[in-house]
């Protein structure tokens, strides 16, 4: 199948509202959304992949508009009935959510892979972007604190309320495992890269841990990101707590310097105009647009403009 004109580098919440945008301003089926495993673990014997599903949800109309995560209209019953017989309840899994890892769960078991299973759910919810996990093998991103313990990403960030006592982050899964079928066939084959405003730890940094996939974006260095800081301050997530375990400044300049050596051009929040000279002398084509998604119309340009930054006249 040929490769979609255009891939994105994709994690959760900022990213699924930036997709729902570039989807009304181009064709879905023009889009490979390469999207993050290593906030996915199992709870209570199911896969949960968090970025995946938010990305689907968003892009289905089916996600929770306030937290930008989960299913709209969800209820609690089983993980209420879950918590009242002793068991862990800090991840909040609704009835509606816990039936997609329930099928996503059945299918894994029968044999198929994470990709398979993806294409699958996402057909079922009408889903015409192509969303594809990063990889199919096991990739948990682990936070080491500041006494030593590593932690799993979702007990750092939700159980724990993701605190400042961040030593490091450990992406060694991601470096060992394989890109799932599709990706690096995505990434090659498409004319427009676009690197969502996502947490460049976490969420892209993951994903350029796969083996092949920061050299393949270096050797193109056409890509265009979008900042999910404004303002010195991420607009979700932990991002101010990771950014400086990689030694990066928690700015839009912060996050330039990160995607130098990869990208073309960077998409940067008005509060951030007076970083667009710096990011220029990075060797950056620099766009100053509103990227704070408060609606749909806003993701809409913010997409438009990242398309013209990619594809400059
Ligand atoms: N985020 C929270 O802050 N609290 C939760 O209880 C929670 C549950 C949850 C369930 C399913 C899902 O797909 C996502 C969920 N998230 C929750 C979001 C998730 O932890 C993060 O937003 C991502 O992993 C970071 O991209």
């Amino acid at each position: 199948m040929p490769a979609r004109p255009i891939a994105a580098l994709a994690g959760g919440v900022g990213a699924a509202r930036f997709l729902a945008g570039l989807v009304r301003v181009v064709p879905p089926e023009d889009l490979s959304v390469i999207v993050n495993t290593g906030d996915d673990r199992d709870f209570f014997g199911l896969r949960v992949c968090p970025d995946l599903d938010t990305v689907m949800y968003t892009l289905a109309g089916e996600v929770d508009p306030d937290q930008g995560w989960g299913r709209r209209g969800e209820s609690f019953h089983c993980l209420e009935s879950l918590r009242r017989l002793g068991g862990d309840s800090w991840f909040r899994l609704g009835d509606r959510d816990l039936a997609v890892h329930v099928l996503r769960t059945q299918r894994l078991r029968q044999g198929a892979r994470l990709d398979e299973v993806t294409a699958e759910l996402c057909a079922a919810f009408g889903v015409r972007a192509q969303l594809l996990p990063m990889t199919c093998d096991p990739s948990a991103t682990l936070v080491v604190r500041q006494d030593g313990t590593r932690t799993d990403f979702q007990e750092y960030l939700v159980r724990d309320g993701a605190p400042d006592d961040v030593a490091a982050v450990d992406l060694s899964a991601a470096a060992a495992a394989t890109p799932a079928p599709g990706v690096m066939e995505a990434l090659e084959g498409a004319s427009t890269l676009l690197i969502c405003p996502s947490n460049p730890v976490v969420s892209i940094g993951t994903i350029l841990q796969l083996p092949g996939v920061r050299a393949l974006l270096e050797r193109r260095r056409d890509a265009v990101g979008v900042s999910p800081i404004i303002g010195g301050r991420p607009v979700k997530g932990p991002a101010d707590r990771l950014l400086p375990c990689v030694g990066a400044e928690v700015s839009a300049l912060g996050v330039a310097r990160l995607y130098r050596d990869l990208c073309a051009g960077l998409v940067i929040d008005r509060a951030d105009a007076g970083l667009a000279t710096p990011i220029e002398e990075l060797g950056l084509r620099v766009r100053v647009e509103e990227t704070l998604m408060r609606d749909s119309s806003v993701a809409m340009r913010l997409a438009g403009a990242a398309l013209e930054l990619a594809s400059p006249a």
